[in-house]
């Protein structure tokens, strides 16, 4: 089993209910234990920004999936959750990203890891640093990554929502 820590995203739609329901799918995969699941944030939109605010949570899992495997199960949560194909950054009902791999560094076409993107997006270290603060990446840990991105991009709206995840937490299955 390898320890893997995943990102998702909403902003369309029911955004707790479907973070809820994304989390509680991911649960239910073969080959899939669910270790711990962060808070939720509220994000200003990366990328494309005329579109609705997102949510975002992490969660660390423990899993015998390859890489592969894992990026088809996380896709297999945003075309249950009715993900539609639209702009590259555009809105979306689900997004699922596997962020790192213990023991996998891998840059394919079809999936990187670390996921490339991730330290500059405050929307992913700020959850991540919740679960995993002491993971290593490549010049610091997830901890000592978001504070410095937290200083450098103050004006990437990315806030610790607890309503959101009062509400998330009551619509989890028991
Ligand atoms: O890559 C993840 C999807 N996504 C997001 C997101 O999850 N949160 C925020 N704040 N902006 C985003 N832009 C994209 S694309």
């Amino acid at each position: 089993m390898a320890e893997a820590a995943l990102g998702l995203g909403t902003n369309l739609g029911d955004r707790e209910a479907a973070l809820a329901q994304a989390v509680d799918l991911l649960a239910a995969m073969p080959g899939i234990e669910l270790a711990s699941v962060s808070n939720l944030y509220s994000s200003a939109p990366w990328g494309v920004t005329d579109q609705p605010d997102f949510l975002n949570l992490c969660v660390l899992i423990e899993t015998g999936l390859g890489p592969l495997q894992l990026l088809h199960a996380c896709k297999a949560v945003e075309a249950e959750l009715g993900r539609q194909e639209r702009l590259r950054w555009g809105p979306r009902e689900m997004d699922v990203d596997v962020l790192l791999m213990q023991g996998v560094t891998l840059d394919t076409e079809t999936l990187a890891i670390p996921h490339p993107r991730m330290a500059e997006r405050r929307f992913v270290l700020e959850p991540l640093a919740e679960i995993a603060p002491d993971w290593a990446l490549e010049d610091g840990t997830v901890t000592s990554k978001s504070a410095a991105l937290k200083k450098k991009a103050a004006d990437q709206m990315c806030v610790l929502d607890e309503a959101a995840t009062r509400r998330f937490a009551s619509l989890r299955s028991a």
